[in-house]
């Protein structure tokens, strides 16, 4: 065979390879090398060129002619495969991605208030429409404003050390846990008495309160709201207005109230507060032990003690005062059946409450 027909075929035959290696191809990186390795500088079609050098020079131009067309066909060759496996990529990828548009929307998870949060927020709410002004204080306090400035004298069994948590004293001074949020009252009336000079004085202290108590009904830390207002001839008739007033709101119906005399140091006279049965219309029930009335809530008028304490004149002014437990107020809203719910946080429990 003449040297310019083995070229020839030589060529042919790395044409034929070339054409089925591109078809083969299974992606666009594995192309990519091929057109290197046939078509680069150092490929397979140069080294044929280089082959020509040993042709007699009139043979030269016909060879040369041959590799230039097989260039071009294999460059369009590969162009065409290239452009296939692009749309087949593609076609892969739309596939790899698609999403199914009719599945459900992920819903946010959107957390919500504690019911015994919502419940102090919405009584402090009422009172401050009634006009009463918000206060909050430490819940870590001392004996002066707890019990001393409260008339709750040293030996008072409240004192003991099974109601109270004392926690590090300060110097020589014994710290405790609040007990209520009377020691919040006591620090308003001073610092309102010390800017405005004297009263009217009206406040609502909402917070969380600590008593060394642990039952079905009882738990060391709950919630309390209490209310006080101060004032030229405050009678206990403004109190239960502004009870039956706020009773009626939280309850979102009218609500009958009874008051019982009482006994707080704090207070004189005193009076336990009854709602009218909100189960059973006041017809008697389990809930209210069939006696058709439930207790909320203590009251009464303030001890001319307590105002002494803060530098008020009992001649002059007078006051009212109340205080509620919150859980209490809540289950009786709620229907909540056990005070412990409000602290196992069962999240089953927190979702249905959640609001
Ligand atoms: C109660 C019952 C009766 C009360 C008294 C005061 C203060 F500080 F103004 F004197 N605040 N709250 C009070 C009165 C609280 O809780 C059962």
């Amino acid at each position: 065979m003449s040297e310019i027909d083995s070229l020839k075929a030589q060529l042919e035959t790395l044409q034929s390879e070339a054409l089925a290696a591109f078809s083969a191809a299974i992606d666009l990186v594995s192309l990519q090398q091929m057109r290197v390795n046939y078509l680069g500088k150092k490929g397979a079609l140069t080294e044929v060129l280089k082959g020509v050098g040993k042709l007699p020079p009139q043979e030269r131009p016909v060879i040369g002619q041959y590799v230039n067309q097989s260039k071009s066909v294999l460059s369009a060759a590969l162009d065409i495969a290239e452009a296939g496996l692009a749309v087949a990529a593609k076609a892969e990828r739309v596939e790899a991605e698609r999403i199914d548009v009719t599945l459900p929307g992920r819903v946010g998870a959107t957390g919500a208030l504690h019911p015994v949060q919502r419940g102090l927020d919405e009584m402090t709410a009422i009172f401050s429409q009634m006009g009463f002004a918000v206060a909050e204080g430490p819940e870590i306090e001392n004996e002066f404003h707890n019990f001393d400035a409260l008339n709750i004298p040293p030996e008072h069994p409240a004192r003991a050390m099974h109601d109270t948590f004392f926690v590090e004293q300060m110097g020589d001074e014994p710290m405790l846990l609040r007990t209520h949020t009377s020691p919040v009252q006591i620090r308003a009336m001073k610092r309102f008495l010390a800017e405005s000079g004297e009263p009217p004085l009206a406040v609502v202290a909402p917070g969380r309160v600590y008593r060394c108590d642990y039952d079905v009904t009882h738990s060391p830390m709950f919630h309390q709201v209490e209310v006080f207002k101060v004032d030229r001839d405050v009678s206990m008739a403004h109190l239960k207005g502004v009870l039956k007033h706020f009773l009626s709101t939280y309850f979102e119906k009218e609500v009958s109230i009874r008051l019982r005399p009482h006994y707080f140091p704090f207070t004189e006279p005193s009076a336990e507060v009854d709602i009218g049965c909100v189960f059973c219309a006041g017809k008697g029930c389990r809930i209210c032990k069939n006696s058709g009335w439930i207790e909320v809530l203590g009251s009464g008028m303030i001890h001319p003690n307590v105002l002494k304490s803060v530098g008020i004149d009992s001649d002059e002014f007078s006051g009212f005062a109340f205080g509620l437990g919150v859980e209490r107020l809540v289950m009786l809203k709620q229907g909540i059946p056990d005070l412990r719910m409000f602290f196992e946080n069962d999240v089953r429990f927190l979702r249905r409450m959640g609001s």
